[in-house]
């Protein structure tokens, strides 16, 4: 065991998920060795050991993935861990990582990705703590582990060798065991606990239920092929991109329209419309996001939540009932219909999975879901990929209905709340801080103003208070509420790694049927001109248009 002398990085503080870096910057010496130290602090006994503690470790298999986790056994070992579980081949998806740290009670987990983000030498690359619930750690941790990375003095590592992650079995490293071990035999499990695998695997064998998956060329090959494939009999070509890459394929592994193209190709464009899948669904590098559609459909992540809220005691595992839903929120208002009229709570979080933990641990909430893409239940403390695919295809089977028709049915009985988020990416940093704070400082004014058919009824800064610990998180984004039913919101995304970047979401709710099926996008231009002019974007930010609408 060795310890090295080191001094702090300035720019180490955790965002929405971990600490995330363009890989080039994680790779400066000592940059990750800081960081862990920093968690293994966070999490020491009171002699600043970790003595006895054990913790689960991998990532989505993305470029400096199996550096990472080496460095990470290294400095376990010479910081008195007594065992690690780690991924075969470095690989755990995000959720797998959450199972894994509740089914085996660790002290809590590493995970590296830099989820949706890309990868390769020239991407990104992430760390992330999760605590022993499996979720991401709580901003009081998070905090704890910055202000430890502003004044780390000195690492402890060991000299071992590289161990070999790719087989399965135990290494030991003196006092410290590791298991190597492949998370997707659990996971699977937990899948079939869940959800009627029976069942949907009647509808693929008599040609009732088809589903297209795109894995990305991330995390969740593994995990689609065992599920997907081996257990529920889905042709081999119906599961695109399945191999794990380091630099997924030079693809941008967020599960959207613009980026799954190839699967909304061929849910879009197939020449006769039933020979296309009954359900395509896509998930991100570390598997923890899903985009849903159906045959030349696509469901907006909120309203995913809303109709798994509205029908989640259909599914096996959720038959008992629900106690609350939760939305970060940006996410639109659609959740709230259906809680509303199941008597149960809705609960609007800030942006980010770490805010569902205490919600989910109190059974306060059972599902919970953000704009994002991204959707889970209390089986995990992370949002589900595979999870939500399955809950989907599930519904299929049990409804026998399109995904089209169980969409349009939900809008018809709760209303359509169209939305879209638009992004401007990699602006400069001081411009968007200066929007945001121009905008906080005019709230008092625009409050009442009216800008063409719409009237500004409220307009705040979302501040948080957690209902179980009374945390408080200010400044989550500025909300814009207009009268007939909309919001415009805009927040600074906080997993960028270059500049920052401004996300502006819009929502209109729609109760009249016949006006359920219209353009998104045209329902939206005059939100979309008024956010732009709300904040001054163009002027402010030098953009006249987003980079990215979902
Ligand atoms: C984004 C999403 C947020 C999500 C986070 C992590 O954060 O908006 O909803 O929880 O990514 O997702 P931000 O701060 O950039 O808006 V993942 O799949 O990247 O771990
Ligand atoms: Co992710």
């Amino acid at each position: 065991m060795k310890t090295v002398n080191t001094s702090p990085f300035d720019d180490q503080k955790p965002g929405t998920s971990g600490l995330r870096k363009q890989t080039c910057h994680f790779q400066q010496p000592d940059y990750l060795e800081n960081f862990v130290q920093s968690i293994f602090f966070a999490m020491a006994n009171s002699d600043e050991s970790c003595a006895g503690k054990t913790l689960v470790v991998g990532g989505d298999g993305r470029f400096f993935n199996l550096q990472a986790i080496q460095t990470i056994v290294k400095m376990a070992a010479a910081n008195g861990f007594s065992k690690l579980l780690v991924g075969k081949n470095g690989i755990l998806s995000t959720p797998a990582a959450s199972l894994l740290i509740r089914k085996y009670k660790t002290d809590g987990g590493i995970i590296l990705s830099a989820s949706h983000n890309p990868g390769g030498e020239n991407g990104d690359f992430g760390i992330k703590y999760n605590t022993p619930n499996g979720g991401p750690a709580p901003e009081k941790v998070t905090d704890a582990i910055y202000k430890n990375t502003l004044s780390i003095s000195e690492y402890k590592i060991t000299e071992y060798d590289d161990i070999d992650l790719s087989v399965p079995g135990i290494i030991s490293l003196d006092k410290l065991n590791v298991e190597i071990i492949d998370s997707v035999v659990d996971y699977t499990e937990m899948m079939q606990e869940i959800f009627d695998f029976d069942l949907m695997k009647k509808g693929v064998a008599d040609n009732t239920l088809s589903l297209c998956f795109d894995a990305m060329h991330a995390v969740t090959g593994p995990y689609a092929q065992e599920i997907f494939i081996n257990q529920l009999g889905i042709n081999q070509e119906n599961v695109i991109n399945a191999k794990p890459l380091p630099d997924f394929g030079g693809g941008h592994p967020d599960p959207n329209q613009a980026h799954a193209k190839e699967l909304t190709d061929i849910m879009y464009s197939a020449s006769d419309i039933n020979t296309s899948p009954d359900l395509g669904a896509a998930s991100d590098g570390d598997g923890d996001r899903n985009m849903i559609l159906g045959k030349q459909f696509f469901v907006t992540p909120s309203d995913s939540l809303a109709i798994m809220t509205a029908n989640l005691s259909e599914i096996k595992a959720y038959k008992s009932g629900i106690s609350g839903v939760a939305r970060s929120m940006p996410t639109s208002q659609a959740a709230d219909k259906v809680a509303e009229k199941l008597g149960i709570p809705c609960y609007e979080t800030p942006t980010g999975w770490k805010f569902f933990g205490n919600l989910l641990d109190d059974n306060k909430i059972t599902l919970c879901g953000e704009e994002s893409f991204g959707s889970g239940s209390n089986h995990i403390r992370e949002k589900d990929g595979i999870w939500a695919v399955l809950f989907w295809l599930n519904l299929l089977a049990i409804k026998k209905q399109s995904v089209k028709d169980i969409v349009t049915a939900h809008w018809a009985t709760y209303g359509r709340h169209y939305y879209a988020r638009h992004d401007y990416e990699a602006i400069d940093t001081d411009a968007a801080n200066k929007l945001m704070e121009t905008l906080r400082n005019s709230l008092p004014d625009i409050k009442s103003k009216t800008l063409g058919n719409y009237t500004i009824k409220e307009a705040c800064d979302f501040s948080y208070t957690d209902p179980i610990d009374g945390s408080v998180s200010e400044k989550q984004g500025i909300i814009i509420q207009l009268s007939p039913d909309s919001r415009i919101i805009f927040r600074l995304s906080g997993t960028g790694t270059q500049g920052a970047t401004l996300r502006v979401y819009l929502e209109k709710y729609e109760t009249d049927i016949s006006k359920q099926s219209l353009d998104t996008t045209q329902v939206l231009q005059t939100l979309a001109e008024l956010s732009k002019s709300i904040a001054d974007i163009a002027n402010l930010t030098g953009r006249a248009e987003p980079d990215v609408v979902t």
